[in-house]
């Protein structure tokens, strides 16, 4: 890893306070008397940006003038979470922004709390994204994150009487953000529809319709680099402000029309993170934000030049596709250079596979994306004449590697039908240079089943990076407890820069004294949490239990169904009287989670979470030894307070479905013990931590394929496991509906008879792990040596270490001299 120098500290404390009162005075308007924490807020946030302008401009001027190549990371998802803590966390002016702060007579905590989190993403993918931007700057590779910059985020979500969830708009734009910086003046125009026209034998796109790209720009400060890289986020504006036209016939809705369709193009977050739907709106979002950012970057690496010689391209940038969303980028990028710079094919194609990489997050068949060729050439008719050339001579060169017709048919980037389709998957892997799956297990299953066929013809760009997370934002500011011994412990503060070091606690995970401090902090975290979700939800916590947590979206494959059946089942055991309740040890499990608002069955176990809390929390039968909370609108904000908070986290996926997971690697760093499947990410962290440090259950990808291969028939399960029966009586009986039988009926149908993703067949293994769970919690000193070990074993999962792996084997490029 290259040294990272610390800076000066920028500023003083007097200079923060007087930032502050200027911005205050000229920007805000009111006096430090008038102010309320949200002035403090975009005050303070502006006094930041501006400390970090000059090293912003300079990452800029040396990412042109240098040649380090640079990094263009496409994603249609950033969830950046709050930014002025991790800005001053990485600027180095924390202390001086709490000084300033409290001067002036504010609580630090309610100005940062005054800040509403841009929430630009679903979830993984997103967060992904936000973390790899973070460690691009920390390592000082020169970098643009580009997307979208939605107006409304994911959705609010909040449940109804019936612990039904409801979706409210997001609106986080509706208060004053001093982050993002509306670029007018480097505006870009995108085009749609119209005809594809010949002109003295050359192909012309004649658009139908345009908006305008609006860049707004989030400064990126890497965590004492001295760089500040930029997150790129496009609005979509209208040119057509007003049409003059419609408007003499004083049909005033009709003259607004089109400003409303252009701006829609931005407007919104599409909340499903799987099974993609064909939806043209989507599409045009994809289009917009490639084509703005692949002009930008002509713009930007080529400043001023009418003939540029775009063959260099590919030494100035490489372009990381996060998922396929971005994919539509390829011919886009082939368009460019063939109808507005003039290259011929084949020299377009060579610059256009040099330049992109594709990163693939799925394994479920129906998340792959799949666009009707209709549809692509209604709205980008010349890149569908485009992606069926590229078609063409991809099926010529497969000819030429392989006699198998059937895999060459297979391969096809444009499907053979009545109404082709186009794989955007295909289009990536052969219109990149580069594909990687986000952990080991699944990018050997992408090599093995996904994209055999390609991997059997091109072994050499297929590779693996397993995904990591930023130890900045979920360690040192969600965590700061945890931080300060982690320092004490090794003596230093560099870890937060280089996380292997978190093996020099190993060591200390034999000395008692050091478990004791690190439960201590476990505890007040604990207690800092009840406080949190009394004050945020009205729960009451009990910090003396057990503090069990499941948070991500509300996904059949990751069986949030087998967690809450397993609780049914030890409910349904003290009700019956089969376990006394005063053996059982006390837990809190906590939910959170939001579902795709079409996802049918994801929702009702929304519903069956909450009304299995209401009933159980309620029943003095168990005398406070279960309690379950279900947290509404789980963000980035709530994770970076329960995470430090869990003691045992649950990553209980279907083995083979789960691409990886970034939660377990949170989890783990921030000493949880992990209950957990052989799937993504888990395989490695067990393989980290040591099986001994590790909660495994359940069956194999192998198993799992074998048992679907012979017929998986969930009710023999039901049958066979007196606790799985009962829990699944319990729901259908209206336990948990109030005696209406009928509510659940459809979840309950779906278990017995066909329960895709085997939660039937698991449930046994889980139910029987919790027993051994159990008995090491009821014995604390042991329970946080191995919470303790999780985190000295764990630091492998820096997204720095990430970076690193994409740096030396995917971009070839790293840090501005
Ligand atoms: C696509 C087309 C249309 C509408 C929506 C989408 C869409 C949006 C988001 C599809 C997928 C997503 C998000 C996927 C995601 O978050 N995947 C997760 O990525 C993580 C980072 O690699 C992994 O750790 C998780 O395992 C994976 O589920």
């Amino acid at each position: 890893m290259t040294e990272i120098t610390a800076p000066k500290s920028p500023v003083t404390v007097a200079e923060f306070t007087e930032g502050i009162r200027e911005q205050l005075k000229y920007g805000q308007g009111v006096t430090p008397e008038q102010a309320t924490p949200a002035d403090v807020y975009v005050a303070s946030s502006l006094v930041v940006r501006h400390y970090l302008q000059d090293a912003w401009f300079k990452t800029q001027q040396d990412m042109v003038n240098g040649n380090t190549k640079a990094v263009g990371y496409f994603s249609a998802e950033f969830l950046i979470g709050k930014q002025l803590r991790n800005a001053l966390l990485n600027a180095g002016m924390l202390d001086q922004f709490d000084a300033a702060v409290e001067g002036l007579g504010f609580d630090p905590q309610d100005v940062v709390d005054s800040e509403y989190e841009p929430a630009l993403g679903n979830g993984g993918l997103g967060r992904l994204a936000a973390c790899y931007v973070d460690s691009l700057a920390s390592l000082g590779v020169p970098a643009f994150g580009y997307g979208i910059q939605y107006r409304y985020g994911i959705f609010r979500q909040e449940f109804d009487d019936q612990g039904r969830q409801v979706e409210r708009p997001e609106y986080w734009l509706a208060n004053e953000e001093p982050w993002g910086h509306v670029d007018y003046n480097r505006s870009q125009k995108v085009s749609f529809g119209g005809e594809v026209v010949e002109e003295d034998g050359k192909k012309v796109w004649k658009p139908a319709w345009s908006v305008r790209a609006v860049p707004v720009d989030y400064m990126v400060p890497g965590y004492k680099s001295g760089r500040v890289d930029t997150l790129r986020l496009w609005s979509a504006r209208s040119y057509d402000e007003f049409d003059l036209l419609t408007f003499n016939k004083s049909e005033y809705l009709d003259a607004v029309k089109p400003k409303v369709e252009a701006e829609n193009i931005s407007k919104i977050l599409y909340p499903e993170d799987s099974t993609p739907q064909g939806k043209r709106l989507r599409l045009e979002q994809q289009y917009f934000f490639t084509a703005a950012s692949i002009q930008d970057v002509i713009r930007v690496f080529y400043p001023g030049q009418s003939d540029p010689d775009l063959t260099t391209l590919p030494d100035k940038i490489t372009f990381q596709l996060n998922d396929t969303h971005p994919v539509i980028g390829i011919p886009e990028l082939m368009r460019v250079l063939i109808d507005e710079y003039g290259y011929d094919w084949n020299t377009a194609w060579d610059i256009t596979t040099k330049t992109f990489n594709y990163t693939c997050h799925t394994l479920l068949p129906e998340a792959l994306e799949v666009w009707p060729a209709d549809l692509i050439g209604e709205l980008l008719p010349r890149h569908l004449e485009i992606i069926n050339e590229i078609n063409d001579h991809f099926l010529e060169e497969l000819k030429g590697k392989t006699r198998d017709k059937d895999k060459i048919e297979r391969m096809r980037i444009v499907t053979n039908e009545e109404n082709p389709k186009v794989r955007m998957a295909y289009l990536a892997t052969a219109g990149g240079s580069h594909v990687n799956g986000v952990a080991e297990l699944h990018s050997q299953l992408l090599k093995d089943v996904t994209l055999r066929d390609f991997s059997d013809l091109y072994p050499d760009k297929f590779s693996n990076v397993t995904n990591g997370v930023t130890p900045r934002r979920f360690i040192r500011l969600a965590n700061p407890r945890l931080s300060a011994l982690i320092t004490e412990g090794l003596g230093t503060d560099k870890w937060l820069s280089d996380l292997d070091l978190l093996q020099g606690l190993e060591p200390l995970a034999k000395d008692d004294e050091f478990v004791k401090k690190f439960a201590a902090v476990k505890q007040a975290n604990k207690e800092d949490f009840a406080a949190y979700a009394k004050r945020e939800f009205g729960f009451d916590l009990d910090p003396n239990t057990m503090f069990n947590s499941m948070i991500k979206r509300l996904h059949e494959y990751k069986r949030q169904s087998l967690k809450i059946l397993a609780l049914i089942a030890k409910y349904a055991d003290i009700k019956s009287g089969k376990v006394s309740v005063d053996d059982v040890l006390p837990r809190t499990v906590i939910f959170g989670a939001k579902s795709a608002p079409g996802y049918y069955l994801a929702k009702m176990t929304i519903q069956l979470i909450n009304n299995v809390a209401r009933v159980v929390n309620n029943d003095p039968d168990i005398k406070g030894k279960l309690h379950v909370y279900y947290p509404w609108n789980y963000n980035v904000r709530l994770a970076q307070h329960l995470i430090p908070a869990t003691e045992l986290d649950e990553q209980i996926s279907q083995a083979g479905k789960e691409a990886s997971g970034t939660g377990n690697m949170k989890f783990a760093l921030n000493g949880a013990l992990t209950v957990g499947t052989l799937d993504g990410a888990n395989v490695e962290i067990r393989e980290r931590v040591g099986a001994e440090n590790f909660f495994l259950f359940g069956m194999t990808v192998d198993e799992v394929d074998a048992l679907y291969a012979q017929g998986y028939h969930p009710a023999v399960y039901y049958e066979r496991d007196p606790r799985l029966k009962a829990a699944i009586d319990m729901v259908a009986d209206g336990t948990f509906s109030n005696g209406d039988r009928n509510t659940y009926a459809p979840l309950v149908a779906d278990w017995l008879t066909k329960d895709w993703f085997m939660t039937l067949a698991d449930f046994t293994a889980y139910c029987d792990i919790q027993s051994d769970i159990e008995a090491l919690y009821r014995d604390p000193l042991e329970w946080n040596r191995k919470a303790l070990l999780n985190v000295a074993r764990t630091g492998y999962f820096s997204s720095d270490r990430a970076i690193q792996d994409y740096l030396d084997n995917i971009w070839h490029t790293g840090p501005l001299a």
